[in-house]
């Protein structure tokens, strides 16, 4: 059993090779569960999550102990901003590719600042959560 809090990511925006199509892994809450989360280019020259911009992200959910495994229901995804108690100015749709395959449409992050994006699903009766803060840099 891992003891893991909520994960704590940094992401460094616009520094070129530290970002990618891939966002990375992440841990559940409880530390059971794994998520890949990628970005789905636009264009050739889509790096990414950036300030004010619609993006489409894929996410895929599994258990880390494969014995452990359940059917995964109601994905929700959000983002806020938790210092100013304010969240996204779109409504992003979350659809269902397959068992714990998710892609998450009209994601914009409209401001510069740390925001929260958290991806909840239901296994067992139980909700599945992942927190993953990450940093919309400033042009200062
Ligand atoms: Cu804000």
């Amino acid at each position: 059993m891992h003891s893991l809090s909520w994960v704590t990511v940094f992401f460094l925006l616009g520094t070129g090779t530290a970002f990618s199509k891939d966002l990375g892994k992440f841990s559940s809450a409880d530390g059971a569960w794994e998520l890949s989360l990628a970005n789905v280019p636009q264009t050739a020259l889509d790096h990414g999550l950036e300030l004010n911009k619609l993006s489409t992200l894929t996410a895929k959910i599994s258990a880390k102990d494969p014995a452990k495994t359940a059917a995964l229901t109601a994905p929700t995804f959000e983002a806020r901003m938790p210092a100013h108690h304010h969240g996204m100015m779109v409504n992003p749709r979350v659809s269902t590719v397959g068992p714990g395959d998710y892609r998450i449409d009209g994601v914009k992050l409209h401001m510069q600042g740390t925001w929260e994006l958290s991806l909840a699903v239901m296994a067992n009766g139980q909700t599945v959560k992942f927190i993953l803060p990450i940093v919309m840099p400033g042009t200062l």
